[in-house]
């Protein structure tokens, strides 16, 4: 399965998770790799760097559509607990550059805001047919609530929440998708025991445990639980591309809409066919997760 990976990495450590699986999964043939959000040269280093881990070096990476530094989904810390060292030189191509002259038949997983997506599809329509499928890691079509039963606000989709318009553009014009939202993906744990695999695994799996530690230090341990290291959003959202045995799947009429200035994704009559990540099942999916990045995958 030929896949453009369309990231904001570096922030959440979960796009990390969702590179090493498009690295690692023997169906998908990773072309490219674009970032999108903030600083997205430090971004993009960050995809060169693990790709070159992995001995990954012939994946081109593009940056991408650039945002304030302090737009919303920016901390700052990017590339941190990425040693420097060898990697392949960044694409000359801009990330809109490299979408725009995407081949036909391609998969874009987009795991992050719909910038470049959205820009793409501003300088040239015809993206939408040649592009295979558009897997998105965002909307909502239910409640969305966490583990220990907290409801969140519809704005927690953070992907569409940064960028409202690019959402609008990207999610309405027209592109094949699968949606693979975050009220599904909020039920998508990587527990503590598939972390402390991942230090016994080779140089990019120790690596992803690094990251894994710095964003659970960061984010999750003030909530008290050591079990839960973080959520495989991106991560299901790639395999979804390849294998689709954990979930269950709606065709559903979807459109994106502002609502109170918050993007939403909306099932009515006057939306577009799409696929819908409606349910997964967690431990299954991250137990893969693990088997295909640690290679024990068969
Ligand atoms: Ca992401």
């Amino acid at each position: 399965m030929p896949l453009v990976l369309d990231t904001d990495i570096g922030s959440d450590c979960d796009d990390a998770l969702a590179l090493a699986l498009a690295i690692r999964h023997p169906d998908v043939d990773l072309r490219a790799v674009t970032t999108v959000s903030g600083d997205t040269t430090v971004r993009a280093h960050l995809a060169a760097r693990l790709l070159a881990i992995a001995g990954a070096t012939d994946v081109e990476v593009a940056a991408g559509v650039r945002v304030d530094a302090d737009a919303p989904n920016w901390s700052g810390r990017e590339g941190e607990g990425v040693e420097a060292g060898h990697e392949a030189p960044l694409s000359d191509r801009s990330a809109v550059d490299l979408l725009g002259a995407i081949d036909s038949g391609v998969t874009i997983a987009t795991v992050g805001m719909q910038s470049n997506i959205a820009a793409a599809v501003t300088r040239d329509a015809s993206i939408i047919e040649r592009t295979g499928l558009l897997a998105v890691m965002g909307g909502s079509f239910g409640p969305i609530v966490s583990l220990d039963g907290t409801e969140h606000p519809p704005d927690r989709d953070w992907n569409l929440v940064c960028d409202p318009e690019g959402a609008l553009d990207a999610l309405n014009a027209g592109f094949e998708t699968i949606y693979v939202p975050i009220d599904v993906t909020f039920r998508c744990p990587l527990r503590r025991r598939h972390v402390d695999a991942l230090r016994g695994g080779d140089d990019l799996c120790r690596a992803l445990a690094v990251l894994v530690d710095i964003w659970f230090e960061r984010t999750l341990a003030s909530a008290g639980t050591s079990d839960v290291v973080a959520f495989l959003h991106d991560p299901l959202t790639v395999a979804c591309v390849v294998d689709r045995s954990f979930v269950t799947i709606e065709r559903l009429p979807v459109r994106c809409q502002l609502i109170e200035g918050v993007p939403r994704t909306i099932v009515d009559a006057k939306g577009r066919d799409a696929d819908v990540v409606r349910s997964v099942d967690a431990d299954a999916f991250a137990d893969w997760w693990l088997s295909v990045v640690m290679g024990t995958f068969s």
